[in-house]
């Protein structure tokens, strides 16, 4: 099976307590997609089916038209009940073959990874085959995943990086204006944020400005 293209460069990773519900979640995933988003997941940890439901449909039916895909955090039938452009898990979720078989071969299906050992145990045909691309973090600390994995250490990160080969990877935890561009250094395809996005004063201005560091990063 070929791999789904996804542009992880400048991946937001909606928060309902930042973006102020449901209202708020939209219009956060409207302005940073019209400003250079790439990707907008929808993840809400403590949230009811029904809030995802409905959150889940406002956003395909705002990001559709601006060609910008949705991911669902963890819930495959949430993606499956509002045709979502794909799902990511994490290492204690769903196995990423269970999700690729549920959703078919066209949807993308991201996968975290916290350490090299994780990485390292992905890198299969059985496994590959089953993913798009993979998250690689915390890089910084984060206050808005309070249970998040330890801050990976700058050679393990990097060792992360250059063990996926082409399997676009994307950096997360911590990232801010001004450090998004030594991720791309690291090795990163790209980059994911919440809290850089998410609450922010003017979401066009720090959406422009992730971007801008990022291709400023790469070129
Ligand atoms: N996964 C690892 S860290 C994290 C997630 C969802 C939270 C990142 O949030 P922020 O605000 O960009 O640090």
């Amino acid at each position: 099976m070929s791999r789904n293209l996804i542009d992880v460069n400048l991946y937001l990773v909606l928060d309902p307590e930042l973006c102020g519900g449901i209202d708020g979640m939209v219009q956060t995933a409207v302005t940073a997609a019209s400003h250079g988003a790439t990707v907008v997941q929808l993840r809400a940890p403590k949230w009811k089916k029904r809030q995802w439901l409905e959150c889940a449909q406002q956003l395909k039916a705002a990001l559709a038209p601006l060609n910008v895909p949705l991911i669902i955090n963890d819930h495959v039938d949430i993606a499956l009940a509002v045709d979502a452009d794909g799902v990511h898990v994490g290492q204690a979720d769903l196995p990423v073959q269970t999700v690729r078989a549920l959703l078919g071969p066209k949807k993308i299906v991201g996968l975290s990874t916290n350490n090299l050992a994780n990485v390292q145990q992905l890198l299969t045909p059985e496994i590959l085959q089953c993913i798009d691309y993979i998250g690689v973090g915390p890089v910084y600390p984060t206050t808005t995943k309070l249970d998040a994995s330890p801050v990976l250490s700058n050679d393990e990160m990097r060792a992360m990086f250059a063990a996926t080969g082409d399997l676009p990877a994307v950096a997360i935890g911590g990232i801010k204006q001004g450090s998004a561009a030594s991720m791309i250094a690291a090795g990163a395809n790209g980059v994911a944020v919440v809290s850089a996005i998410c609450g922010q004063a003017d979401v066009a201005i720090a959406t422009q400005a992730l971007l801008a560091e990022i291709h400023h990063a790469r070129a």
